[in-house]
């Protein structure tokens, strides 16, 4: 059983919205169905030696044929609120062209299943699934690309629009830019530095093009985008650090956070970028103006603090997770959620993604005991109530994530999820934090 310690008795707003997120490559598998094409991510998966174990989301939990099933999981846990993705490649098999039918209405049962079980659906457009034919006339190095996305999106709006009350755009246009185009362990796998920016421009830009084509359908609903903000702290006082911290805050989270609030990218960046960067040079006049059109609402996603070394390198400073990227450090959650507020102002924050991948094993009693998250999202969420308590608007939680899934280059070794899957069989097991989450749900109290 949950340890005593676990209750914290700090009560939530009655309006605080309680969730759980996926998103659509990671969880629906049913690659080849109802006209789906391919996306970056299937090219990728099943290119040998990017993933690990050559696992790819062909099949992933299902839930593409499973969604009943988890509606009912999650009325289960008592959520207030899902956020999932739209797979662009169901909608448009190719990136472009008439809508297809057959995928709209896979979001069309999922979102009636929300909305009648009392769940509110929170509808991501872009989780990263570029249609491949995009990608081979340039992906988001091509400006065009953002124009396709503002299509998707309007063709989305159209068929679901009215039913879901808030929209987000691009999830992590930053792990596009660094994963996708700098490391190059996510999709499209390039080792790209002039390409980068370039990339980030036009996701910024496909974001500003969807806002203003919700707006043009009348929608009531609200959009905003969703961004991973990483607090940058100096890894010490030694010299040159303190800048270093700056202009790496920059790249973390100003690019993305001034363009859309301030409508003008950081000038440290553009500075550091130089004035012969593909990024600046592809800006055009209005540009920032679509990028700052006004949003309704900012999705905040926290897994990790940064320390800055004095050359522009990071440190460690705090244990590792399973990922080795995530250090532990609840108090992050507070700076960041509270840094947003005192930088860009009282618009409403909502946390789309939080959580701890642990190895988690189904036990001979058929349960899954995982006391790292629910420690985990107790010590996350009493930040996250600290800072409400200082007056920074964050609407709702949603846990990273629902089920276990295809954690992109890792495959399915990290297990994110509250609820454990059990690949072979596909099998759903609430693991031992769900039923913590839900006892926290029922009682608004952490
Ligand atoms: C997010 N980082 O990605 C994604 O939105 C999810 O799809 C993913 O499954 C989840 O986090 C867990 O990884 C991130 O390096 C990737 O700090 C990298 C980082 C953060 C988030």
């Amino acid at each position: 059983l949950p340890a005593p310690q676990t209750q914290l008795g700090l009560r939530f707003p009655d309006s605080f919205g309680w969730g759980a997120a996926t998103s659509a490559y990671q969880i629906e598998g049913a690659a080849k169905d109802d006209g789906r094409g391919e996306s970056v991510w299937d090219t990728f998966s099943h290119t040998p030696g990017r993933v690990r174990g050559g696992d790819t989301g062909d099949i992933a939990a299902d839930h593409y044929h499973r969604y009943v099933e988890d509606l009912d999981l999650m009325k289960d846990l008592g959520l207030g609120t899902y956020r999932f993705s739209i797979s662009w490649p169901r909608i448009q098999a190719d990136g472009t062209g008439a809508p297809n039918q057959r995928g709209l209405d896979f979001y069309r049962r999922l979102v009636d299943g929300l909305n009648e079980r009392g769940i509110a659906p929170m509808a991501t457009l872009f989780h990263w699934d570029l249609p491949q034919s995009l990608q081979d006339i340039g992906g988001w190095e091509s400006r065009d690309v953002a124009y396709r996305f503002a299509d998707y999106a309007e063709a989305v709006f159209e068929a679901l629009g009215a039913d879901v009350p808030v929209w987000l755009t691009i999830n992590e246009p930053k792990t596009v830019v660094q994963n996708g185009y700098l490391q190059g362990h996510h999709a499209p796998g390039l080792q790209d530095p002039a390409a980068a920016y370039l990339v980030a421009h036009h996701l910024q830009l496909a974001h500003g093009l969807a806002v203003r084509a919700l707006r043009a359908t009348g929608s009531g609903s609200r959009i905003g985008p969703a961004l991973n903000l990483h607090p940058c702290y100096p890894a010490d006082d030694g010299p040159g650090v303190a800048e270093a911290t700056r202009l790496y805050d920059g790249y973390e989270n100003r690019l993305y956070l001034d363009s859309i609030f301030k409508g003008a990218y950081p000038a440290d960046v553009l500075d550091d970028l130089g004035p012969d960067d593909r990024m600046i040079r592809g800006i055009r006049d209005g540009d920032l103006k679509i990028i700052s059109s006004p949003v309704d609402l900012l999705a905040v996603q926290y897994y990790t603090p940064i320390y800055v070394t004095g050359d522009g390198g990071t440190t460690r400073k705090w244990p590792t997770s399973e990922a080795s990227w995530q250090q532990l450090y609840p108090d992050g959650m507070y700076d960041i959620l509270s840094r947003v507020t005192r930088d860009y102002g009282d618009v409403p924050l909502t946390i789309t993604e939080n959580g701890l991948p642990t190895p988690d094993i189904l036990g001979a009693d058929g349960t899954v005991d995982d006391p790292g998250r629910i420690a985990f999202l107790r010590d996350h969420l009493a930040a996250v109530h600290r800072a409400i308590a200082d007056g920074v608007p964050v609407e709702s939680y949603h846990v990273w994530s629902l089920m276990d899934n295809f954690e992109w280059n890792e495959g399915y070794e990290q297990r994110w999820g509250l609820i454990y899957i059990d690949f072979p069989t596909q099998r759903r097991i609430p693991k031992r934090s769900a039923n913590w989450y839900r006892g926290v749900i029922a009682a608004n109290t952490l």
